[in-house]
């Protein structure tokens, strides 16, 4: 095997700390509750923690408006508690990274107070500021902001300052070399903590085009597909800036990286992450997730525009990418999408179990690191809030509030947000029956699913075949069989919409992965080239399965992997 990496055998287990478990009873989840929970993490059979923005912060998007990346935010704990929890990850041989947020700050980051004062104050650089003495900056879209512009107008000096998130996140401006040393100071700090990497918030965007060229409406449909995550993506010095990134700071501890690369295609993803160009280790692209989509800026869903072929085609092609060289990873939700069961499974009662532990299956067999959110082991579901009332995220109320302007649908869009809304990923973790579901003993600070009565960790602990265990046998299954990781993909019946087959293959050992992406019961035939070692499966979602020769009887969302001949 060439270029073997231990993150590429491993699985990664992303932690919403805000969600996952509440110490001291004030409704948010914290690092003492997070730390408590480290056992359960362990028996997860997962190698790598990621854990979502934990630093001082005003909280106008979750932590990702960071105020000082040195300290971490009360409502989480202290720096010991994060020692504590890095301590107790590395005594279970687990790994640390943390959220690197650097294409923006928070407005209350000491850095935008000095930056805003005036225009010649040291720090103004450390930003984008358009002077408003040459008139209106060309339109910048601000994904948090869709009635505006990110630009905003800031009268103290007279100038507009850039935002491609909320107001409250203004943009860093990484031209400043200055402003590029402190980033790579901040970095080290955590590092010579000990911790094992970062994961690098929306990195395809911090190098911007400052000619700030004009772009027009033709040119966004045409040449970014409608989208402005693409238009930002593409920006001139950003791998000059990654390159600079790991001479000055990342090679120097080994240190592995997951980009989230919004708007990074297959054609330019190998450039971040080819080992001969000493930028980054990972990243994960947003391709798999417009699926189903209608391309504009408010989630609207678009069920024609999900089909298995297309899903399977995109996941091949990508597989594709980093085939001969680099590395992938895979993942089906976050804390930036709804739930993977909802969105990919069906959260019916009666198929819920099965399709939880059928998209289980899909992420650990592919020839990729899997991304792995919390919760997701228990086919936690979206909560599909009814009333705007109950949502916390600024997307969800930004859209709104646009919308609500325009005099739009607003029933419409509440029902659409019940499929799309990120809050529908971030309610509490769902530990046990009792009525915050063992997250809280105070008021969480989002709502805790009504589901979890019969949805939690607890009970499914207590059942073998509970898709909690099933995902235990999963990492189990890919650590024995590194034909999982490294063998060559191949996909078969690619026309097929119903199930998704597909072979991976290291030297002489191999598996056949088999997966029913339907509720349907369906008659299959194994493809000609598919010849099974043994009728046994190594792994199975269901408790039964019926194969005849070459024909096998897929119950609803029925997974399987088989050994090859
Ligand atoms: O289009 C998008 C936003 O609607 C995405 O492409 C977005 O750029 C991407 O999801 C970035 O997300 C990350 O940065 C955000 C934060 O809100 C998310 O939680 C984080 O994952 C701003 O820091
Ligand atoms: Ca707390």
């Amino acid at each position: 095997i060439k270029d073997k990496d231990w993150w590429k055998e491993t699985v990664i287990y992303q932690v919403y700390p805000r969600s996952f478990k509440d110490s001291n009873g004030d409704g948010i989840g914290d690092l003492p509750g997070l730390v408590s929970k480290l056992d359960y993490i362990e028996s997860l059979g997962v190698g790598l923690v990621w854990l979502n923005p934990v630093y001082a912060s005003p909280n106008d998007d979750n932590g990702y408006d960071i105020s000082n990346y040195e300290a971490i935010q009360p409502v989480f704990g202290t720096i010991a508690d994060l020692n504590a929890l890095l301590t107790g990850l590395h005594a279970r041989g687990i790994k640390l990274l943390m959220d690197l947020v650097v294409n923006h700050t928070s407005d209350e980051h000491p850095w935008f107070v000095e930056s805003r004062k005036s225009r010649d104050n040291p720090y103004r650089d450390y930003y984008h500021w358009w002077p408003a003495e040459k008139g209106k900056p060309p339109r910048r879209h601000s994904f948090f902001d869709p009635a505006g512009d990110a630009w905003q107008y800031d009268a103290a000096t007279d100038a507009y300052y850039l935002h491609y998130f909320s107001r409250k996140q203004p943009d860093l401006n990484w031209e400043n070399p200055t402003l590029r040393k402190e980033i790579y100071g901040m970095m080290r700090f955590w590092l010579d903590k000990g911790i094992d990497g970062f994961r690098l918030d929306a990195v395809s965007y911090i190098a911007k085009d400052t000619n700030w060229p004009v772009v027009s409406e033709e040119e966004l449909k045409e040449k970014y597909h409608n989208d402005w995550s693409y238009v930002f993506s593409h920006g001139p010095k950003l791998h000059d800036y990654l390159h600079e990134m790991n001479r000055e700071v990342l090679q120097h501890y080994e240190a592995v990286t997951i980009a989230e690369t919004p708007g990074i295609e297959k054609k330019e993803a190998l450039a971040f992450v080819h080992e001969d160009r000493q930028e980054l280790s990972m990243l994960y692209h947003f391709e798999g997730m417009g699926i189903g989509y209608v391309k504009d800026a408010f989630k609207r869903p678009d069920p024609a525009g999900y089909r298995l072929s297309t899903f399977k085609q995109l996941y091949s092609d990508w597989d594709k990418v980093f085939a001969e060289e680099g590395w992938g990873t895979i993942y089906l939700g976050n804390h930036d999408q709804p739930r993977m069961l909802s969105r990919w499974g069906n959260d019916a009662p009666e198929y819920r179990l099965a399709s939880a532990k059928m998209l289980m299956t899909f992420l650990l067999t592919m020839r990729a690191t899997p991304i792995f959110y919390n919760g997701d082991e228990l086919g936690m579901a979206n909560i599909k809030f009814e009333r705007i009332h109950d949502y916390r995220d600024i997307e969800t109320l930004s859209m709104y509030q646009y919308l609500q302007s325009q005099g739009e649908d607003l029933e419409q869009f509440l029902r659409d947000q019940q499929y799309g809304a990120r809050d529908n990923g971030r309610t509490p973790f769902q530990w046990d029956a009792t009525p915050q579901a063992g997250f809280t003993t105070g008021e969480p600070w989002i709502p805790v699913n009504a589901d979890h009565v019969y949805i939690n960790a607890a009970a499914q602990e207590a059942d073998g075949n509970s898709p909690l265990n099933y995902f235990r046998r999963l990492t189990q299954l890919r650590k024995e069989h590194l034909a999982l990781v490294y063998g060559r993909y191949q996909l078969y019946d690619a026309a097929h919409e119903q199930v998704y087959t597909y072979t991976r293959v290291l030297e002489d050992a191999g598996m056949a992965v088999i997966l029913n992406f339907s509720k349907e019961l369906v008659n299959y035939i194994l493809p000609a080239g598919i010849r099974l070692k043994k009728e046994e499966p190594v792994i199975n979602n269901e408790t039964s399965l019926q194969l005849n020769g070459e024909e096998l009887v897929l119950l609803p969302y029925q997974a399987v992997v088989f050994e090859l001949a």
